[in-house]
């Protein structure tokens, strides 16, 4: 037995976790079917730190995409046998393409194709030679910008963790992987027991900083490649690479332990709080939808057994 800990003890590292994402390297992509011109732009965006993959052949357009995943797209506007502004459709087109920011590297003079450009699924006009520091801010304003937006539209805003969506896109995802690898993987849904109950007792404000305190154990607890979302009100979703059901149900146990003995504070009242835990692995359940059918059913299972329980 070890003594009750403070909730707000916790450090917040939340904050921490989004700046760092912000900042990592700038993923940049540029088509072009000059050599030379790509390996110049390459030269110049990489000097300023950021990575650059480059694309002289639009048939591997597709396939850096996916691979490399970037922040923005810098497409020049002519090429042998096709053009930037039809890439640029086809890229929105794509699965998690649509905001990417698509810039226009171009030697045309015409400034009535640049309207036609921007029409076109393209986000700005660069006419090349393009001064090399104007270059870096227009490649770091975009991405500034476009991170910060995607940040905000798959976090949560309370406890800073994924969202509903953003956490059924990543259980989709990972269950591919792993299905691929043939590497284990757990999914868990905990819901806090009788919520509604701090909500009445100790007001609603309470009730969140009960909420974004088991956000930040579970931030803290978990290991930085399980995945952690606020899937909706009082119930979070992990999703653990790696892990079967019994590994997952251990980790996650030991949360509930720490989380049931921390002391909450409402006007001078201390209170407890507990959660209840379901747990399925894809080694039983091969889909991310009867994953989460099977984590939510293990979930009502930990409630009519009494709650404060973790079940697989
Ligand atoms: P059970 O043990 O069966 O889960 O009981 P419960 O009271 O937790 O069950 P239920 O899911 O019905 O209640 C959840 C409550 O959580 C309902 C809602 O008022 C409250 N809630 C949902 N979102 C928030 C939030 O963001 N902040 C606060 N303070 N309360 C919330
Ligand atoms: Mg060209
Ligand atoms: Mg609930
Ligand atoms: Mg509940």
């Amino acid at each position: 037995f070890t003594k009750p800990i403070n909730s707000n003890e916790l450090i917040d590292q939340l904050d921490l976790i989004t700046a760092s994402q912000i900042q990592e390297p700038f993923r940049v992509l540029i088509v072009d079917d000059s050599p030379t011109l790509l390996a110049y732009h390459a030269a110049i965006l990489e000097q300023a730190e950021m990575h650059v993959k480059t694309v002289s052949e639009p048939m591997q357009l597709l396939e850096k995409l996916n691979d490399f995943n970037p922040d923005i797209i810098l497409m020049d506007l002519y090429m042998p046998g096709c053009n930037g502004l039809e890439l640029a459709r086809i890229i929105r087109q794509i699965d998690g393409f649509l905001s990417t920011p698509i810039v226009y590297l171009s030697s045309e003079n015409d400034f009535n194709t640049q309207p036609e450009a921007m029409s076109l699924s393209g986000d700005d006009f660069l006419v090349k030679p393009i001064d090399p520091a104007y270059l870096i801010s227009a490649v770091t304003t975009r991405v500034t910008r476009s991170r910060f937006l995607r940040s905000l539209m798959i976090h949560d805003g309370l406890t800073g963790l994924l969202n509903h969506t953003a956490i059924k896109e990543e259980l989709a995802r990972e269950v591919i992987r792993s299905s691929r690898l043939k590497s284990s993987l757990s999914f868990a849904m905990v819901d806090i027991d009788f919520f509604k109950k701090i909500n009445d007792s100790y007001g609603h404000a309470a009730g969140d900083r009960v909420i974004k305190s088991l956000a930040r154990l579970l931030k803290q607890r978990l290991r930085e490649t399980d995945i952690v979302g606020r899937y909706g009100g009082e119930e979070f979703a992990i999703i653990m690479n790696d892990t079967d059901a019994t590994s997952a149900a251990k980790v996650i146990d030991e949360i509930r332990n720490v989380f049931s003995r921390l002391l909450h504070l409402s006007h001078d009242e201390e209170f407890s709080v507990n959660f209840s835990c379901g747990i399925a692995d894809l080694a039983h359940f091969p889909d991310a939808a009867s994953l989460s059918e099977a984590a939510d059913a293990a979930l009502y299972q930990a409630k009519q057994r009494g709650r404060n329980k973790v079940i697989v």
